[in-house]
């Protein structure tokens, strides 16, 4: 097994990097151009975002504390199978709650869950709002909005930490892929 700075881990033979962050912090961004990367060095990569999964396996959940947990439980189900098949799953999910990330960590298996705060100020998320969301949140057309509505926790002790608002999405996965150690 290659040796990393990790210890014995080799991320390459399948694991999970879970994004979590704010609605507009990068998150989806991120996970493109992590798979672009991954995939020009010939790794096999596959992405599960949270706005696709919300439209297929996720559609009959809501936003409430119980429906992120399912929501987070059933996606840490599927890419534990995808990281077992010796792909590297890229999770993009704003999985709020500190608990349902726990959980996805115990789920997948500690040794090759890597947990990403996608990070920027909830000011430059809101000033972004990609989807108008915020604008409808504040108008108080969406219930349950995170960070306006609804909590989100930061992760207390992440893998990596990206700050979208100070790095580039080229710097940012740069950090990711030297966590990896990808050859
Ligand atoms: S999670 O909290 O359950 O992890 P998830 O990442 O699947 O969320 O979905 C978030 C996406 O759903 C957002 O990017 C946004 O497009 C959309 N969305 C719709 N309603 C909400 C809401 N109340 N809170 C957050 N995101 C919402």
């Amino acid at each position: 097994m290659k040796v990393t700075q990790q210890g014995s881990r080799n991320f390459e033979a399948g694991c999970v990097v879970w994004l979590t962050g704010l609605s507009g912090a990068g998150k989806s961004t991120v996970a493109q151009e992590l798979r672009q990367r991954l995939s020009d060095r010939g790794k096999s990569v596959f992405v599960l975002d949270g706005d696709i999964m919300r439209s297929g396996l996720c559609s009959d959940l809501d936003f409430s504390p119980a429906g992120r947990k399912e929501n987070v439980r059933r996606i840490s189900e599927v890419s534990r199978l995808f990281a077992e098949a010796g792909i590297i799953c890229i999770v993009a999910l704003i999985s709020p709650y500190q608990e349902d990330r726990n959980s996805a960590r115990r789920i997948v298996g500690t040794g090759r869950f890597v947990e990403v705060y996608v990070n920027a100020p909830f000011e430059v998320c809101e000033h972004r709002d990609p989807k108008g969301l915020y604008a409808k949140a504040r108008a108080g057309q969406i219930k349950d909005f995170t960070g306006i509505s609804a909590p989100y926790e930061p992760p207390v002790k992440p893998e990596v930490e990206l700050l979208t608002n100070e790095s580039d999405v080229n710097g940012c996965v740069g950090k990711i892929l030297e966590y990896l150690a990808v050859s």
